[in-house]
């Protein structure tokens, strides 16, 4: 298989020691350079410093890469033409030999492959609004189904219908947890207007949940809902009106498909004059402090192994 697991993050999962998993494609279509490796290199410093080992996912010259260098995460950055890899595009990625930056989907499917069980994340991918009409619903909920991999996230952005995100997230019988919340978080406001169907108080209830669902067998994946910081929310009526605005612009210029997040994530970016960015890079970080916390504890924990791990290639 080409997996390349780095040796800082093989010999962490080989003790059983806590590691976390971060996605590449918020680096290559989610922020702009530079603030894109700032960032991706600070919240691997988080994770360090709380004590778990961070593994930043991506497929470099068709080598599905467990754990970055900084020169790598820079070299992912800068390169032209990354495919944005979900679960439908991963064999032309590593067949081809080209670059993929891995999504929610994509950075799951990778992470399960090395026995990573804890992934941060902004936010998931969902039910886009108009799905009724245009079937676009992310590839990362049916992930999300199918891949025990639990993601910490704050919620999904409202340039998705978050209402059937959820009905889409309950049908498929993925577990949402809401970190110190009873609120469903929508990316930039702590609150979506619908609840989450557990709050949970702790990184150990959480890890108690996470060890239990491999327990039961029940395969699948966890979202771990957890706000932004109150001081980095963007007041509702700033960010509602900007994602109206960035939706009827993606509708007039005819954008779908995998085009339409990157899309909207720029245009949100430059409508709110970088405020936008500033949530986003925030939130990340809680995420990384919170999915270290809740690594820890699982580590704590005897927990059956759902896959057989192929550290070596
Ligand atoms: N939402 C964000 N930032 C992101 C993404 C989503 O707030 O960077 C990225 C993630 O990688 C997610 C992907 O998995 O977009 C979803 O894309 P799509 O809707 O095409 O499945
Ligand atoms: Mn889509």
């Amino acid at each position: 298989m080409k997996l390349d697991i780095k040796p800082e993050v093989a010999e962490a999962l080989k003790q059983g020691k806590a590691v976390v998993a971060l996605e590449s494609t918020i680096i290559s279509h989610g922020m702009p350079y530079p603030q894109n490796v700032e960032t991706a290199i600070a919240v691997e410093e988080i994770i360090r410093h709380a004590g778990a080992v961070p593994a930043t996912i991506a497929i470099l010259n068709g080598r599905c890469k467990v754990g970055l260098t900084h020169e790598e995460i820079e070299q992912l950055a800068r390169a032209e033409g990354v495919i944005k890899t979900s679960r439908r595009d991963l064999p032309y990625v590593t067949a081809s030999g080209r670059n993929g930056a891995t999504t929610v989907a994509g950075t799951m499917i990778i992470a399960n492959m090395a026995g990573i069980r804890v992934f941060v994340t902004g936010g998931i991918g969902g039910v886009h609004r108009g799905a009724e009409q245009t079937m676009d619903i992310s590839a990362d909920l049916s992930e999300l189904a199918r891949t025990e991999v639990a993601v910490v996230c704050a919620g999904a952005k409202s340039i998705l219908d978050i209402g059937l995100t959820l009905e889409y997230l309950e049908t498929q019988g993925v577990t949402v947890l809401g970190y110190k919340t009873d609120r469903f978080p929508a990316f930039y406001t702590r609150d979506s207007g619908f609840p989450v169907p557990y709050a949970l108080h702790s990184a150990a209830e959480v890890a108690e949940v996470l060890a239990e669902k491999a327990r039961l067998g029940l395969g699948g994946g966890t979202v771990i809902a957890n706000p932004i910081p109150e001081e980095y929310a963007l007041p509702e009526s700033e960010i509602g009106a900007a994602i109206e605005a960035a939706i009827r612009e993606a509708n007039a210029r005819g954008i779908t498909g995998k085009e339409v997040t990157p899309f909207l994530l720029s245009r949100l970016g430059e409508i709110t004059g970088g405020r936008s960015l500033e949530a986003n890079i925030a939130l990340v970080k809680h995420n990384a402090r919170v999915g270290a916390e809740i690594a820890l504890e699982l580590a704590n924990r005897i927990v059956p192994n759902p896959v057989e791990r192929p550290l070596s290639q």
